[in-house]
């Protein structure tokens, strides 16, 4: 489709159905597919391999990526997961050091038992990426805007390293989502969501999408997808598509507010640092107003008076709900030393920035005021 984002958004993969004429395609809730003789089939065999309706997901997602492919999972972690997959025994990767928890995990934890092996690198300087290439090094997967400090990598100039040494490149793109950033089109072989957060946009699914212009890409992921089977149910692709038709009209408002929330807390004593990229003051600001629409919904904070400060800062809060995720209308805060960077070790995290008194938030799209009101409780509270 060549419609901007706002109406592919709304329209891409999703034609009225072709039978009844519904303006909403159905959900397709079958496991499996009539066969009108052996291997004689409609497109459609049985839903693990493929379904209309994540079909239709997998669609809107490519388009919004301008992407020519992509791939729906049962969860973000699903889809990581799956493309370390692609890799085999010896091979090496490059990941940012700042990259959600269970990513690390993953990476750490199980991969590494496999014999792949993992460098984590400050990616926010593009040499700190050049200098870890290895003989063997088969992937660079970036993070950016990094959870949960909000760190910022250039894209083009990566992607560019990478191209170079024929290295496949990844961008987990949750954080800024598509309508904030096209990694593809900086350079990146593939782009990776947890439609969990921004896509779904209401906190009532799970869900991952990996979507990329490379046709050999595709097909082994595709032959992955089928063959480890993390797929999402046709309901969740449903549901994650309806969630898409405001995906735009909702980034801007998690920007705006997200916006009046920074200029309240640069103005709070007890607040030692704000992390948002387009802050002036931000590192790599100037990379993220060239690679980025909007500076996005996501927000972390580091109080003075650390942990205790932390905890009770989150305890006054109430109408931003104490709670993984991130991504809806709804306004979330958590703790991530405990919560969701829980899984990284302490002595890394203290390395990485990632201090006692870190606070992050999800900003929804509620009325500004209330959550500005909402975080004076907080503070009162500290
Ligand atoms: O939760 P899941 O759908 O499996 O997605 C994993 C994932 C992948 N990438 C990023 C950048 C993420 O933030 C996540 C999940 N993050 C949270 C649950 C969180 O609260 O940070």
């Amino acid at each position: 489709m060549t419609f901007k984002f706002e109406t592919r958004a709304i329209h891409a993969g999703q034609e009225a159905d072709k039978e009844t004429g519904a303006v909403i395609p159905p959900i397709h809730m079958s496991s499996t597919f009539k066969q009108d003789g052996v291997g004689n089939h409609r497109g459609f065999e049985y839903s693990r391999t493929g379904n209309p309706t994540r079909n239709q997901f997998e669609e809107l997602m490519a388009s919004l990526e301008g992407g020519r492919y992509g791939l729906a999972f049962a969860s973000g972690s699903a889809a990581t997961a799956t493309v370390q997959l692609m890799l085999n025994e010896g091979d090496h990767v490059i990941c940012g050091d700042d990259v959600y928890g269970g990513t690390f995990r993953f990476f750490d934890k199980v991969m590494r038992r496999f014999g792949v092996d993992y460098t984590f690198v400050d990616t926010t300087d593009p040499v700190n990426v050049s200098n870890a290439i290895q003989e063997n090094t088969k992937l660079v997967w970036l993070e950016t805007p990094t959870n949960p400090l909000l760190k910022v990598s250039d894209i083009r100039a990566i992607t560019d390293i990478t191209s170079k040494h024929g290295i496949m490149s990844l961008v987990d793109n949750t954080f800024a989502s598509p309508y904030n950033q096209s990694p593809l089109d900086l350079g990146a072989s593939m782009v990776l969501h947890s439609t969990t957060k921004y896509i779904g946009g209401h906190s009532d699914l799970v869900g991952g999408v990996v979507v990329t212009n490379d046709e050999n890409i595709h097909e082994q992921l595709r032959f992955l997808q089928n063959a480890a089977g993390a797929v999402p149910s046709p309901f969740d692709s449903w549901l994650a598509m309806r969630g898409i038709k405001t995906l735009a009209v909702r980034m801007e408002r998690h920007a705006m507010n997200a916006s009046r929330l920074i200029e309240y807390l640069l103005e709070r004593p007890e607040v030692a640092t704000v992390y948002y990229p387009f802050l002036d003051d931000h590192p790599n600001s100037q990379v993220a107003k060239e690679q980025m629409r909007t500076g996005g919904g996501m927000i972390s904070f580091d109080l003075k008076d650390g942990k205790n400060a932390a905890y009770n800062f989150l305890k006054g809060l109430e109408l931003f709900t104490l709670a993984e995720s991130l991504g809806g209308v709804e306004s979330l805060c958590e703790y991530p030393p405990d919560m969701t960077h829980g899984s990284i070790p302490e002595e890394r995290r203290a390395e990485i920035g990632i201090n006692p008194g870190l606070v992050r938030l999800s900003v929804g799209i509620e009325n500004v005021d209330d959550l500005i009101a909402d975080l004076e409780k907080g503070f009162a509270n500290l």
